[in-house]
């Protein structure tokens, strides 16, 4: 792929959420037409824009919405822990459906927003690259771990490129001590979209999202083809967040582990 170039038409998912409608905003140059979706009500089409509302669980519907397609960014979904049946229904179901309306209409590429939650048992003072065993902390880090499976196996059996973006915590800004290690700034999700979407060759990938941050749990060398360079750091936000954010005791299982509070939730099926 180049990577200066400009899809015909890119879809994106989960428009409505909180990195959707980032992504909305600063993916227009890339493509000449942008269709935007998600279940929820989102914001009339403007020019350069497509909007669809689709629950990614309405098959039929996911066909229709991918038809005429030539890459994917995948953010709809359950973003959070919560009970298995929305989890089934939207980021396993909906992430099928998906690579099957993929398939069906010949797209070549997916980015799909995975999660840090994939490793969350790893400890905090582990360091781990993306060839690292999964070790996910709840139903919804299973969930993207399936996710990734399943776009590996659409790889290997279909040719289907899928990049999978293990995004940390990105959000305005660093609102805990956890997020100085794990923040990835706006303008570095906007930077990893981009060069998942554009970089050449990148049949399977798996990738981090952080931003440059003092504090490393992630190494990246493994991904370096995806030429993503993060520019902010949460280094820069410490000293508030030290001032506002009081340490947690370090034997409480959300100080111990990479998945943070993520590690507290459950049961899960009361
Ligand atoms: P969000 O919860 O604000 O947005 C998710 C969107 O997906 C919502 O608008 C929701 O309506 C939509 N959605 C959920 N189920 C759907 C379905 N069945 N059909 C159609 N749309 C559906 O979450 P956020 O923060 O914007 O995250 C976007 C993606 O990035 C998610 O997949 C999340 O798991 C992932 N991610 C986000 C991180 C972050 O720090 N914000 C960190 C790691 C991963
Ligand atoms: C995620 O996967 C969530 O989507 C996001 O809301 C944050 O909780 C983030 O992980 C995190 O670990 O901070």
């Amino acid at each position: 792929m180049d990577t200066h170039r400009v899809f015909g038409r890119l879809l994106l998912t989960g428009a409505a959420g909180g990195l959707g409608r980032v992504l909305r905003k600063r993916l227009a140059p890339l493509a000449h037409v942008l269709r935007v979706t998600d279940k929820l009500e989102m914001d009339p089409a403007g020019p350069g824009e497509e909007v669809v509302v689709c629950d990614l669980a309405d098959k039929d519907g996911v066909h229709r919405l991918v038809e005429g397609v030539e890459a994917v960014v995948h953010f709809g979904g359950v973003s959070v822990e919560s009970k298995f049946e929305p989890i089934l229904q939207s980021n396993i179901l909906g992430v099928f459906n998906l690579y099957e309306a993929v398939r069906k209409h010949g797209v070549k590429r997916v980015v799909f927003a995975s999660s840090n939650h994939v490793t969350g048992y790893y400890r905090q003072d582990e360091r781990i690259d993306v060839e690292a065993p999964v070790r996910p902390d709840g139903l919804y880090g299973v969930s993207k771990c399936f996710g990734e499976n399943l776009s590996r196996f659409y790889f290997d059996r279909h040719g289907i490129e899928s990049v999978c973006l293990r995004i940390g915590s990105s959000f305005p800004t660093v609102k805990d001590r956890r997020m100085l290690a794990t923040f990835l700034s706006y303008d570095d999700l906007v930077e990893l979209v981009r060069c998942a979407l554009v970089a050449p060759d990148v049949g399977h990938s798996v990738i981090f999202g952080a931003s440059d941050n003092a504090v490393k749990w992630w190494d990246n060398a493994k991904a370096a083809h995806i030429g993503f360079r993060p520019r902010d750091t949460a280094e820069v936000q410490r000293a508030r967040v030290e001032a506002t954010s009081p340490p947690l005791d370090p034997s409480d299982p959300a100080s111990v582990y990479q998945g943070g509070a993520f590690v507290r939730t459950g049961p899960f099926d009361d």
